[in-house]
């Protein structure tokens, strides 16, 4: 396979990090294409833990080409702490190894000041952001005032830049009774992190048509989930960009051709973190069974995350959507020794049995998920490595899983460590 784009299939944290670290063992590039650092994803390597937000997972693997693509928003502090980080952690980062779009939009500081702002307005329903700025930069992107990593390279532009952006922001700002912003301090700390953030930029869209003329192979690394896609998501709980697979091509310039595969990460059972509809979210003992035992807590924000039972209406929708070719199922060892598990298979509406999630809010909002009952199995499943180690129980289940969300499974992983694969051929 040539290029893949690794999604999540759900609302994120579906275990991406560790598919996307085991594929780019196999690929020239890995390149992010949406999102920012309000992604966590985590990696552990011989039992050493890496987690990453802003840098593609590839960084932590030597002699790869990691990219920040056009569809990134980027704070730039936020970039230069977390390759000091990692670096500390033995790994080597150099403009050979690192190219960021010279087209990437700037998260500054009054991004994430206006997130937190808003969401702790209480006269609105809160989103339940990460609180990195991430929304008001996309904002600024589509609203044609961002500061883009190219305009730190002269200071004229860069001026011109964000005396624009603040005629926005400071009238913003007195709506909220925030402070108008430092315009020198601003521009002073933008000159300054200009420095360090230079020398990565490169037109990475002439770079990645190089790379792919000359058959190199590409792995687009998806973050958040195609359920938090600001047009197919959960709407208005999601995130700002988008997360579908499409996206990889927007957000670094590859044409849609260019892709050979999509490879969708399902969790074993569903979480979600933030606010929103949640339609087999579990609010009982096993709910906190599978939080427990899954450690479901934010990377980014250490947030509680909300558990539920498999949903197979929204992994088929977001296989659509995607087009994914393919699902790795991860985390199934968090369901060994439930006596009993259950999997949604359609939604009932007044009276009404659907197939899909539908898009109005109070329909959202409303929909009772209609289960079928699965034994489970008490041997465990952790670590297994291939079909013949998982029991009866659990392999029926992944079957069922593949067959309602019509879309074959091609992974199943069974611990946060690479080797615990399992390849379904
Ligand atoms: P934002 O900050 O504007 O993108 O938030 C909008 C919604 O998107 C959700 N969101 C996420 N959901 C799951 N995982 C994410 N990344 C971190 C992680 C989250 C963390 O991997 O654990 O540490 O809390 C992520 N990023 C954004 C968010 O919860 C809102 O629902
Ligand atoms: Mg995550």
């Amino acid at each position: 396979m040539a290029n893949v784009v690794v999604v999540g299939a759900q609302w994120g944290d579906e275990g991406k990090g560790k598919i996307v670290d085991w594929l780019s063992e196999r690929a020239d590039v890995i390149a992010r294409f949406q999102g920012g650092h309000n992604a966590g994803h985590t990696l552990v390597i011989g039992g050493e833990v890496f987690k990453l937000h802003a840098l593609p997972s590839g960084v932590v693997r030597g002699g790869k080409l990691s990219v920040i693509g056009n569809g990134v928003v980027l704070d730039p502090w936020h970039l230069i702490k977390e390759i000091a980080t990692i670096r500390a952690q033995g790994v080597e980062i150099t403009p050979e190894t690192l190219m960021i779009a010279e087209n990437t939009p700037l998260i500054l500081p009054l991004h994430g000041e206006l997130d937190r702002a808003r969401e702790s307005q209480t006269a609105v329903a809160k989103i339940g952001t990460t609180g990195r700025g991430i929304g008001p930069a996309y904002e600024d992107k589509v609203g044609r005032r961002v500061v883009r990593v190219a305009d730190l390279a002269d200071h004229a532009t860069l001026e011109t830049r964000v005396d624009r952006l603040l005629v926005h922001h400071d009238a913003l700002r007195r709506g909220l009774g925030l402070e108008p912003v430092d315009r020198d301090g601003l521009v002073a700390s933008l000159k300054e992190i200009a420095q360090e953030i230079l020398p990565y930029a490169a037109p990475v869209w002439k770079v990645l048509n190089e790379r792919r003329r000359a058959g190199q192979r590409i792995l687009f690394e998806g973050a958040q989930g195609a359920l938090l896609d600001v047009d197919f998501g959960t709407y208005p709980f999601v995130t700002s960009s988008n997360v579908i697979a499409g996206q990889a091509a927007t957000g670094t310039g590859i044409g849609p051709g260019s892709i050979d595969y999509v490879l969708g990460i399902v969790k074993a059972y569903t979480t979600r973190v933030g606010e929103g509809p949640f339609p087999t979210e579990l609010e009982d003992a096993d709910g906190q069974r599978l939080g427990e035992r899954g450690h479901e807590f934010g990377t980014t924000t250490g947030r509680k995350r909300r558990c539920g039972w498999f949903d197979a209406v929204l992994v088929r929708q977001t296989c659509a959507t995607s087009g994914v070719n393919g699902i790795s199922l991860t985390k199934l060892d968090v369901l060994d020794g439930f006596e009993e598990l259950k999997i949604c298979t359609g939604y009932e509406l007044d009276g009404e049995i659907l197939d899909y999630l539908p898009t109005a809010a109070d329909k959202q909002a409303r929909v009772k998920p209609v289960y079928e009952t699965m034994k489970g199995w008490s041997e465990s499943t952790a670590g297994a490595r291939s079909w013949a180690d998982l029991p009866g129980e659990a392999v029926k289940y992944v079957r069922r899983i593949e067959e309602l969300i019509q879309c074959p499974v091609s992974m199943v992983s069974t611990s946060p460590e690479r080797e615990d694969t399992i390849l379904v051929t």
